[in-house]
């Protein structure tokens, strides 16, 4: 029998992933979005998987809600992607994003618990659990230290799930995913505005783009490879927790040099700090300006991930890194500037 698989956050970068390779792998898939006044299914439009996924209004705000769905939907697993991600809205709406990314997680374990705690859970914490990390690489015995609303809503998120598996014995793994990347990841994350710009600066429409902090580090690696360990998780004999990661961290200002690299443009960089600018070597233009705005009440400088575990117990790796994926993301946005009707 085909097993059903229900999603949270059908709608953002990794639901869409998910889905398909769920899809792919024979399961009938149930995605759960929010009522907004304009849908948005685009990224599913994208892969062209729209028609194929169930799709069912549930707000991870509503508790009653939620049970209603999982008594409706009857998953055997349940990936909750569902939480407002961005770490630099979370300073601005510290409540909200606590109510959705932190107690939205209790909300959708109550329901497993009430009506079937048969149901395996998948609950998407991430590095920004680490913050201010002790040490360097980090993996799954590292102290966390949170330095954002969004990241302490996670760490609620993330001990709600195993507090629930301990006590009531749910299926319920955490990954601890390090920053992953795709052409469906949202304009307002700092990769893909760099690829974004740099493309439509190639267009000639766009002079220049404005960048915070040029020299944090992230491990960033590639959604697509991600999401298959998501799924590797729940297929285990037993729940546990995982680090998924590349092992590699890369600068911003490295990401934006490799942008501009690979369409055989150069930056100078002139100035320090909130004055930093960076030219194109053989023009002199200006392409990069550091803006304060861009800048966070408190930033994370370094993250690398240790992903032994996952590959040790789930045979897990990741295959595309920093150079390879700035090409892949590069790539599609240059196809969307020449063929805007499809961007
Ligand atoms: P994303 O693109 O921002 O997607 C977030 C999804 O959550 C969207 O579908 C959004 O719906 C939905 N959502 C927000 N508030 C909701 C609510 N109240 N009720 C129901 N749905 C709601 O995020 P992503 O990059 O795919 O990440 C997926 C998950 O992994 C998130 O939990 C994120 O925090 C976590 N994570 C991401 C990374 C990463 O690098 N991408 C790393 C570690 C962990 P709308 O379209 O309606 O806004
Ligand atoms: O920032 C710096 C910024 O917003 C990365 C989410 O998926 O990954 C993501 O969170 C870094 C930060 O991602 C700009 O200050 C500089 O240090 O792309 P980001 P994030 O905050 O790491 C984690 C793992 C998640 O779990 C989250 O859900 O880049 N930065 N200049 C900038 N960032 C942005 N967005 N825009 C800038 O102009």
């Amino acid at each position: 029998m085909k097993k059903t698989a229900f999603i949270t956050g059908i709608t953002g970068q990794d639901g869409a992933y998910l889905a398909e390779l769920l899809l792919k792998k024979g399961y009938h898939v149930v995605g759960g979005f929010r009522r907004l006044s304009t849908l948005n299914f685009s990224r599913l439009d994208e892969l062209g998987i729209r028609e194929k996924i169930k799709l069912v209004e549930t707000d991870m705000l509503d508790a009653s809600n939620l049970i209603r769905a999982v008594q409706e939907v009857k998953p055997d697993e349940i990936y909750n992607l569902a939480a407002q991600s961005f770490v630099a809205h979370s300073f601005k709406n510290p409540i909200l994003t606590g109510n959705i990314t932190g107690l939205g997680v209790t909300n959708l374990l109550e329901a497993i618990r009430i009506v079937n705690p048969g149901i395996r859970f998948y609950q998407a914490s991430t590095s920004e659990l680490y913050g201010a990390a002790a040490e360097s690489p980090q993996n799954e015995n590292t102290p966390f230290k949170p330095r954002s609303p969004y990241g302490v809503a996670k760490l609620y998120g993330h001990w709600i799930t195993i507090n629930y598996r301990e006590s009531y014995d749910i299926f319920a793994c955490a990954g601890i995913l390090f920053n992953h990347e795709s052409p469906l990841r949202g304009l307002e994350f700092v990769t893909r505005k760099i690829t974004d710009s740099v493309a439509k600066i190639h267009y000639g429409k766009l002079k220049y783009f404005e960048i915070g902090n040029l020299d944090v580090k992230r491990d960033w690696g590639y959604a697509k490879e991600y999401v298959k360990g998501m799924w590797m998780m729940l297929q285990q004999e037993k729940p546990d927790n995982f680090v998924l990661a590349t092992n590699e961290n890369h600068s911003v200002r490295e990401w934006i040099e490799t942008c501009f690299n690979h369409i055989d443009r150069q930056i100078l960089w002139e100035d320090k700090g909130e004055n930093e600018i960076g030219r194109d070597v053989k023009t002199g233009e200006i392409l990069v300006k550091v803006n304060p705005e861009y800048f966070r009440p408190a930033e994370i400088h370094d993250l690398l991930g240790d992903y032994s575990k996952a590959k040790r117990e789930l045979d897990w790796e990741p295959h595309i890194k920093h150079r390879e994926l700035s090409e892949i993301m590069l790539k599609a946005d240059l196809e969307k500037q020449a063929n805007p009707k499809r961007s």
